[in-house]
């Protein structure tokens, strides 16, 4: 399955430090259903006939919902099996950043970045969002286009719908995939993603689709699949639509002392939110604030005065101030796993290749140097 995937990697680290859904994708955490009487749990024949009366009732039309269902003659096991045995190994923020963000990572996403600069740099200034911060999400979710699933979309939603324990949240992104498939933007067999229903070379949820997905070559499908220009408009609509700030960076990684880390456990209020992630960090403050609990640059300098204000996120022994930017990735995915990852692989796609055949004895320095970065 998706054995390669940065995404799934990442599943375990969100599954399970969170309340979030396990798909990779962007979208509202559902909520756990009760679950019903397992008496009264219809048959899967029965429970698709009452899909099916719904869908035609939102105006679906037949063939689309005869079509797609006839697919599904029972639960897909792997659907199942995968929802009930994410992994449970929890890693430190840093751990996941150094697993993730692998040398091999960049070196593809700087070829990947390179063989499509025109078309994610014009999108880029067309939309007011990072050009790297675009493909550093579309090398998270998919490896830079490299993998994006292998499940059909509709029978991984009805399974996970008929099953009962996010039935609520499934079923209506059941529907929303059945809208898609109704506008004609993809067809059946082609319409693939995750086992948890997010699709695409970027990991969207069919409510993220019908919300954010763009037509940027304007050939009248909106394919998230396999066209570029729709994948990277598609993801800057997406941070656009969850207050991406025009110029603005995500943040950056500081030096936090020991002294510094207690006056701001004592000092610094932990910001509220809707996620996990976000009331794991500090409220905003501005650049001065900032200095004068003694918070430096990597190179152990001063804060700029022009630094935006900004929220501390803190692993065991990695600091970083996020800029409001930093909500638009985790509005993505809420896992600072995740948003630090996106925001670390943006700045190394835009900052110069590494050496590609360096004398060992440079090798050597050039990899001390990357460590103290
Ligand atoms: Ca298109």
């Amino acid at each position: 399955m998706k054995a390669f995937s940065l995404a799934l990697l990442l599943t375990a680290a969100v599954a399970h430090a969170s309340a979030q859904t396990p798909a990779q994708a962007p979208q509202t955490p559902p909520a756990v259903d009760a679950p019903p009487a397992e008496a009264t749990r219809p048959s899967f024949a029965d429970w698709l006939a009452a899909v099916r009366t719904d869908a035609l009732a939102r105006g679906i039309r037949p063939e689309v919902v005869d079509e797609a269902l006839a697919d599904i003659p029972e639960p897909l096991p792997v659907v199942l099996e995968r929802d009930r045995t994410q992994a449970e190994t929890v890693f430190s923020l840093e751990q996941y950043i150094s697993r993730i963000l692998t040398a091999k990572l960049v070196a593809t996403g700087q070829d990947r970045f390179a063989a499509h600069r025109a078309l994610l740099t014009e999108i880029g200034e067309g939309y007011g969002v990072d050009p790297h911060i675009i493909a550093g999400i579309w090398g998270m979710e998919s490896n830079f286009g490299g993998f994006s699933g292998v499940r059909p979309t509709i029978g991984a939603l009805a399974t996970l719908a008929w099953d009962p324990r996010r039935a609520t949240f499934f079923r209506g992104e059941l529907f929303n995939a059945l809208e898609i498939l109704n506008r004609g933007d993809i067809d059946l067999a082609h319409m693939k993603g995750s086992w948890a229903g997010a699709m695409g070379q970027l990991q969207f949820m069919p409510s993220s689709y019908l919300d954010y997905a763009e037509d940027y070559d304007g050939d009248g499908r909106r394919d998230i699949w396999s066209t570029p220009a729709d994948v990277f408009a598609s993801i800057a609509n997406y941070l656009v639509g969850h207050g991406w700030i025009a110029g603005q960076s995500w943040g950056r990684e500081v030096k936090v002392s020991r002294a510094a880390e207690r006056a701001i456990v004592n000092g610094v209020a932990r910001r509220d939110g809707g996620c996990r992630a976000t009331r794991d960090m500090t409220v905003p403050l501005p650049a001065q604030r900032w200095r004068t609990l003694g918070v430096r640059t990597m190179t152990g300098g001063a804060l700029p005065s022009t630094m935006p204000n900004a929220a501390l996120v803190s692993g065991g022994s990695r600091h970083f101030l996020v800029y409001a930017n930093y909500d638009a990735l985790l509005a993505y995915n809420c896992a600072h796993s995740y948003a630090l990852s996106v925001g670390l692989l943006a700045d190394r796609l835009a900052g110069p290749p590494a050496p590609v055949r360096a004398h060992p004895r440079a090798k050597k320095a050039n990899k001390t140097r990357r460590a103290h970065a």
